[in-house]
């Protein structure tokens, strides 16, 4: 099909962790938060409850940040579309919803809607543009929590519920190039119910495995993780620039950003030449800017794919 060739043509894709969790930056009382990734930090910090974390998203005021120059970057460094993190596992929306409060316009003094605002800069950058979209949410009332075995049924509500966002994020943001399920802890049914919503809103946008029961249109690899043979069916490899977190850490030991371009560029290029995407991902601070280290990164990549006729 045509959206799948045009799917595959990505190729390399900047994926955006950002969220609540960038103001913390994996620190809560002071003290580092070694375990988890840090856009888990409302599961893993030692009394950061609800409530509390809702108190954190009234300091979410990101006047850094830049669409466009984050657009920009993503074209310089060669890739073709981006993915945001529309809803993580905290249930914080990027977006304004009107099924609940806590989003980025009801619940921040920044009062903007960064989903919206960044699709536009996309479309002006000519870069594709698709969403993250958590199907476990730790804020909805009696949603079930991370789950060990990642077969646990989500309860009907929360299931309406996402159908609910998963059309406003259809509907209100021109064409979406790809909806990333993550974490579908779903019966069959469900899975199959959000697949369907998702192909009658918009025939063109490319589902992720992570929806479960093998309802996607494409296969998501594990984090970081990429097979050493080609295969067929349609895949994508998510990286993370570090491996411990996707979301902004502050106290992350970066290296030498020459070294870890030439680790990531290794992975892009048996990524791509496997017949798969590669989407890597960066952790924008809770004040909207990039990390140094990561735009370092990204550009000294995108110039070895020009120089070598790639973009
Ligand atoms: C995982 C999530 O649990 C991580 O936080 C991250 O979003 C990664 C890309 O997918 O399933």
């Amino acid at each position: 099909s045509p959206a799948l060739t045009a799917w595959k043509n990505d190729k390399y894709s900047m994926f955006i962790h950002w969220g609540v969790y960038s103001v913390l930056g994996g620190v809560w009382e002071g003290k580092p938060v070694t375990r988890g990734y840090s856009e888990q930090i409302r599961a893993h910090a030692a009394g950061l409850y609800s409530d509390t974390y809702e108190r954190v998203a009234k300091t979410f005021n990101p006047t850094q940040w830049n669409p466009d120059s984050v657009a920009l970057l993503a074209k310089a460094a060669g890739m073709r579309s981006i993915v945001l993190t529309s809803k993580h596992h905290d249930g914080f929306c990027m977006f304004k919803s009107a099924y609940t409060t806590f989003n980025m316009v009801d619940a921040t003094p920044y009062k903007r809607d960064v989903v919206k605002e960044l699709s536009e800069a996309c479309q002006r950058a000519g870069l594709r543009f698709g969403l993250y979209f958590s199907l476990i949410d730790w804020h909805f009332p009696g949603a079930y929590p991370i789950s060990s075995s990642n077969s646990d049924p989500i309860p009907d509500s929360h299931h309406e519920y996402n159908k609910n966002q998963v059309t406003e994020l259809l509907t209100h943001y021109g064409p979406i190039s790809e909806l990333w399920f993550d974490m579908g802890s779903l019966t069959a049914k469900q899975s199959t119910e959000l697949r369907d919503l998702v192909h009658r809103l918009q025939p063109d946008c490319m589902v992720s495995g992570r929806l479960g029961n093998e309802a996607g249109d494409f296969c998501v690899m594990g984090d970081n993780e990429y097979p050493n043979y080609k295969i067929a069916t349609p895949w994508q490899t998510p990286a993370s620039i570090y491996d411990e977190t996707w979301g902004y850490r502050s106290w992350q030991e970066h290296g030498l950003a020459s070294d870890k371009a030439r680790e990531k560029l290794v992975a892009l290029l048996k990524v791509v030449s496997r017949g798969g995407n590669y989407l890597l991902n960066i952790g924008p601070r809770g004040d909207g800017t990039v990390v140094d280290f990561e735009r370092d990164v990204l550009l000294r990549n995108g110039e070895w794919l020009r120089k070598n006729g790639e973009a």
